[in-house]
C-alpha cells in the first residue's frame, strides 16, 4: 500500500435530488424523492430533508409517500444528470490520467499518477480545490475522501458526507476502522451483514478475529478471503481508467416501417433480451442500456440510461430499453430499433451476497392485448402526458416543471435554476399553449458548459454516449453488431 494518502474518491451529495433542487429554487431546503413515480417504482435517492423520514434509495415509492407523505416526487431527468456528471468527471480528469468511474456521481482518482499530491498535505489542498471546482461549475457539493487505498478513500469520502472532506492518515486505518459495523466494508450488503450477525460478528474488528479460516467457512473462498484483507485494511487494488470501452448490441431493420406502439414496445422488449442472451454468453454485465431508433425519415437517434451498477438482468434492462422508447417519439414509425449495453464490466459493484436493490420481477401482464389503465410511468399510447419534474415551456409564462396532473389538468411552477422560487399555475392538459422543454443549465455562464445539456444524447448518430469519460464516438454501438437485414456483423472488439 502507498505511504501517503493520494487515492482520492469523490461522491455527490443526494445527487439527483441536489440537481433537482438547484434546478427549482422552491424545492430548496425540502424534502425532494426521485424515482419511478409508478406503481412499481422505487426511489433513485432523496434530499437529505427527505432522509430524516426514513426514505432511502431503493426504497419502493409507495413506502417513501407514506413516510415522507409532504415531500416532492419527481421523475428522474437522465439527460441532465448525465451531463452534469461529464462536467465533474471532466474535472476529475484534469487531476489525472487515472480517473475509474463508478456510477454517475462517482468516482476513484489516483493524484499521484497525476502528479497532483504526494503527501497529506498536497492530497488535501488538491480535494479542496476540486470541492471548490464542482461547487462553481456545476451548482453542486460533492464529498471527498483521501487514503491510501481505494477502499479507505471510499469509507473516508462517506464519513464526510454530506459536503466535506475527509483524509485518513496512513498508519490510521485499522484504528479506525475498527469500531466500525461490518456493513461499512465495500462488498458487504443487508445479505452478508445479517449472515454475520447471526454468528455474532457486528463490527470490523471482530472480523478481524475470526480470522481468515472462519471467514472463508462462512463466506466461501472468494468472499471470505476477501473479507479477510479488507478488515486488515489490506487493499491494493490499484485505480484504473475506465477499461477499454465496448458494448454489446444488437438491432434489427423492418422492411416495412412499424408504426404500431404497441408492436414496437414488444420489438423492444424482445431486442433487449436478445442483448442480453449476448451479453450473458460473453460472461458480461453492462451499466449503461442504450435504446438506437431510427425513423421513418431515416433521423436516428439514440438514448441511454446509466444504471447504478452493472447488470446481467434480462428484466432489468427490458425496464430500462422500456424507459428509454417512453421518450421517443415514434409518430411516423420506424425502420430501425437497437438495444445495446455498454460500460461493460466483469463484475457486480453491489453487495457480494445479494443484489441489494430490488429487482422487478419480470412482469406476468405483458401488454398482449393492450391495457385499460396505463400506469403513469408508461404512456403507451397516450398522446401527451406530464410528468411530475418533468421541463416545460408556456407561451406565456415561460419556463416551469410540472409540479403535478391529474383530471384533465396540469399544475406548473414558474421558475428557473436563477429565478426566485415561482408561481404555481393550473391548465387543462391539452392546452396548446405549453410543451415539453429541455433543462436550463444550473450554472450561469459556467466555464464548462455541459457537452449535451439535457438531451439525453438523442440526434447524434450511432455511438451512445459513455458516462464518465469522453471516448464514446468510437466504441459505443459498433463493438458487437447483429443486423437483421443487412447482416452485417462485426465481431465483438473488432
Ligand atoms: N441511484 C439510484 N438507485 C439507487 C442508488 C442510487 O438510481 N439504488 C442514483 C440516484 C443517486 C445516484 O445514483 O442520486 C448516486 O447514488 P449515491 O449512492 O451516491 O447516492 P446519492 O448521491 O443520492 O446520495 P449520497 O449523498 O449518499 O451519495
Ligand atoms: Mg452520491
Amino acid at each position: 500500500m502507498r505511504r501517503a494518502p493520494t487515492i482520492l474518491h469523490l461522491d455527490m451529495d443526494a445527487f439527483y435530488a441536489s440537481v433537482e433542487q438547484a434546478s427549482k429554487p422552491s424545492l430548496r431546503g425540502k424534502a425532494v424523492v426521485v424515482g419511478g413515480l409508478g406503481p412499481r417504482g422505487v426511489v433513485a435517492t432523496a434530499s437529505y430533508e427527505a432522509r430524516v423520514f426514513g426514505v432511502h434509495s431503493a426504497m419502493p415509492m409507495g413506502q417513501a409517500r407514506r413516510l415522507a407523505p409532504n415531500a416532492a416526487y419527481l421523475v428522474p431527468r437522465f439527460g441532465l444528470y448525465r451531463a452534469i456528471s461529464e462536467q465533474v468527471m471532466a474535472l476529475l480528469r484534469e487531476l489525472s490520467p487515472l480517473v475509474e468511474p463508478l456510477s454517475l456521481d462517482e468516482a476513484f482518482v489516483d493524484l499521484e499518477a497525476g502528479g497532483r499530491a504526494w503527501d497529506a498535505e498536497s492530497a488535501r489542498l488538491t480535494g479542496i480545490k476540486l470541492r471548490a471546482d464542482i461547487r462553481a461549475v456545476t451548482g453542486l457539493t460533492g464529498s471527498v475522501g483521501l487514503a491510501a487505498s481505494k477502499m479507505l478513500a471510499k469509507i473516508a469520502s462517506e464519513q464526510a458526507k454530506p459536503d466535506g472532506l475527509m483524509l485518513i492518515e496512513p498508519g490510521t486505518e485499522r484504528a479506525l476502522l475498527g469500531p466500525m459495523p461490518v456493513r461499512t466494508l465495500p462488498g458487504v450488503g443487508p445479505a452478508t451483514g445479517d449472515h454475520l450477525r447471526r454468528v455474532g460478528i457486528t463490527t470490523v474488528d471482530e472480523l478481524a478475529e475470526a480470522g481468515e479460516d472462519e471467514l472463508v467457512r462462512l463466506l466461501g473462498k472468494a468472499h471470505g478471503h476477501a473479507l479477510y484483507a479488507m478488515a486488515l485494511a489490506h487493499d491494493e487494488r490499484p485505480v484504473v481508467a475506465e477499461r477499454e470501452a465496448k458494448s454489446v448490441s444488437v438491432e434489427d431493420t423492418y422492411d416495412v416501417d412499424i408504426h404500431d406502439r404497441l408492436r414496437i414496445g414488444l420489438e423492444v422488449q424482445r431486442l433487449a433480451d436478445r442483448c442480453v442472451g449476448r451479453l450473458r454468453g460473453a460472461g458480461l454485465s453492462g451499466r449503461t442500456i442504450v435504446l438506437k431508433v431510427r425513423r421513418y425519415d431515416f433521423s436516428t437517434l439514440t438514448r441511454s440510461e446509466t444504471l447504478r451498477g452493472p447488470t446481467d438482468d434480462p428484466a432489468v434492462v427490458r425496464e430500462a430499453a422500456a424507459r428509454l422508447l417512453d421518450s421517443v417519439d415514434t409518430t411516423g414509425g420506424v425502420r430501425l430499433l437497437g438495444v445495446g449495453v455498454s460500460g461493460l464490466a466483469d463484475y457486480t459493484q453491489e453487495d457480494l451476497f445479494a443484489q441489494a436493490l430490488p429487482v422487478p420481477a419480470p412482469s406476468a401482464e405483458e401488454p398482449e392485448g393492450g391495457v385499460g389503465e396505463v400506469a403513469p410511468e408508461r404512456p403507451v399510447a397516450v398522446e401527451r402526458q406530464w410528468r411530475a419534474g418533468q421541463d416545460v415551456r408556456h407561451a406565456e409564462y415561460g419556463p416551469g416543471w410540472v409540479q403535478g396532473s391529474g383530471l384533465g389538468r396540469v399544475t406548473v411552477r414558474f421558475e428557473t435554476p436563477q429565478s426566485a422560487p415561482g408561481r404555481v399555475r393550473t391548465f387543462f392538459v391539452g392546452d396548446p399553449a405549453l410543451e415539453s422543454a429541455e433543462p436550463l443549465p444550473l450554472v450561469a455562464d459556467a466555464a464548462h458548459p455541459p457537452a449535451r445539456l439535457g438531451q439525453s444524447d438523442s440526434d447524434r448518430h450511432g455511438a451512445p454516449p459513455r458516462t464518465p469519460d469522453g471516448g464514446a464516438g468510437a466504441d459505443g454501438w459498433g463493438g458487437n453488431r447483429e443486423q437483421a437485414s443487412d447482416a452485417t456483423r462485426v465481431p465483438d472488439g473488432a
